[in-house]
């Protein structure tokens, strides 16, 4: 008996241990804490896609040595394949935008003209109406082309060669000294190939815009845009002017409109940055062309046309190639816009003229001035400030325009 109670104060004793074994590994609400929802600790290591395409893409901010940097096309693939929000991206940011159609008309030199017209038929009436060619009609005539812009180096040389003319023809008054004057000006514009290249290697071509503030750059860009995206190219812009974050909005604004794509930067960031991913993002998204807009203006001259000559360098650093530098000239400036070409021309090495606002005050001469003293083409030409009103430059339309 005694034998069977110790047996049976074992057995509970060990049931009462091993009871509490059970009970011990639970909490107090007897709810055993899967190992699953344990929280992990936080790693500061782990940052978003994103923002490591951002911190990439910052790092890599040109300024420094180019030839050593980050190969930015892989980052900017990257944030073009993993279509990272616009936003975050704040070193370049890629907007994408949709087609507009835009109804073309094209405006005619003639109508546009006016002013142009004015300054200089006024002027060519009176000779027009002389029955012979005198000193008092040179007079007159040396006058005229001198107030219609044309220089002064330019008319001396039209001048002589009018002369010349006057004895190989025996021309014998006015009207014919007009004939002789105009088809002078037709040859002098001849001759020039106008026709804005497209590359024929792989990657994208690269027209640059370059110019002093004002003078049309960022609305050319856009009009062109228009024009370009309407004939079939696809066409990114690079907003290159990164002075004021302005002028990357109204690029913005043209760039929607044409149904071209976007690439921006920081206000006061690296022009030759933006304009050097911009490229690399069209290549990687096969755009045919880029319209690089670039500032007007700097601290100074000097410096301007240091960025210029970077920005022209860095621009086919990577795929592209640039085939077109397109000084913009303002041309009621006048013959300032000559001064402002030959500074240009120093700094990068021009294709051709884009000569806006010929509908305004302008007088239409500093064309001659510029094919005689440049030796480059105007190629298009502005007659207004709507998307249509760039126009082709066309040598006999604009001097039947100037003398109509
Ligand atoms: N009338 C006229 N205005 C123009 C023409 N091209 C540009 N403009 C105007 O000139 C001003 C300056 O142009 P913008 O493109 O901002 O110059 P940017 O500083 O060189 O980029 C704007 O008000 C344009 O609308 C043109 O061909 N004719
Ligand atoms: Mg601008």
């Amino acid at each position: 008996m005694t034998v069977i109670l110790i047996i049976v104060a074992v057995v509970v004793l060990l049931g009462l241990i091993v009871g509490l074994g059970f009970i011990a590994p639970r909490n107090r609400r007897g709810v055993i804490e899967p190992p699953s929802k344990r929280r992990a600790p936080v790693d500061d290591r782990v940052v978003p896609a994103e923002e490591a395409a951002r911190a990439a893409l910052v790092e890599a901010e040109v300024d420094a040595d180019l030839e050593t940097r980050v190969p930015v096309e892989e980052l900017v693939d990257e944030v073009v394949r993993d279509e990272v929000d616009v936003d975050v991206v704040d070193e370049v940011e890629i907007v994408e935008t949709e087609a507009v159609e835009v109804v073309a008309e094209r405006p005619r030199f003639r109508d546009r003209l006016g002013k142009a017209r004015a300054a200089l038929s006024g002027a060519l009436g009176t000779i027009a109406g002389r029955s012979k060619i005198d000193a008092e009609t040179w007079d007159e005539l040396e006058e005229a082309l001198i107030l219609a812009d044309v220089g002064v180096a330019s008319t001396q040389e039209l001048l002589d060669h009018l002369r010349d003319r006057v004895k190989a023809d025996g021309l014998s008054n006015g009207e014919e000294l007009l004939g002789a004057l105009k088809a002078e000006m037709t040859d002098r514009l001849s001759g020039f190939d106008r026709d804005l290249k497209m590359s024929t290697d792989a990657g994208p071509s690269v027209w640059l815009f370059v110019g002093v503030n004002g003078v049309g750059k960022t609305t050319t860009i856009g009009k062109l845009g228009v024009r370009e995206v309407r004939e079939g190219h696809t066409v990114l812009m690079a907003a290159g002017d990164t002075f004021r974050a302005a002028a990357a909005e109204q690029l913005g604004m043209w760039a929607e409109r044409a149904g071209a794509e976007l690439v921006r930067g920081n206000e006061g960031g690296d022009p030759s940055a933006v304009i050097f991913d911009g490229v690399e993002a069209a290549n990687a998204r096969n755009i045919d062309l880029v319209l690089a807009d670039t500032a007007g203006r700097l601290h100074n001259k000097v410096n301007l046309m240091e960025e210029l000559s970077k920005v022209r360098r860095v621009a086919e650093k990577g795929a592209g190639t640039v085939t077109e530098v397109l000084l913009v000239i303002d041309a009621t400036t006048g013959q300032n816009g000559l001064v402002q070409a030959k500074q240009f021309t120093e700094a990068v090495e021009l294709t051709g003229v884009v000569l806006t606002k010929l509908d305004g005050s302008a007088k239409g001469g500093i064309v001659i001035a510029i094919h005689d003293q440049l030796g480059i083409p105007v190629k298009l030409v502005g007659l207004g400030e709507g998307a249509e009103d760039l126009v082709p430059f066309d040598a006999n339309e604009f001097v039947e325009a100037l003398f109509a």
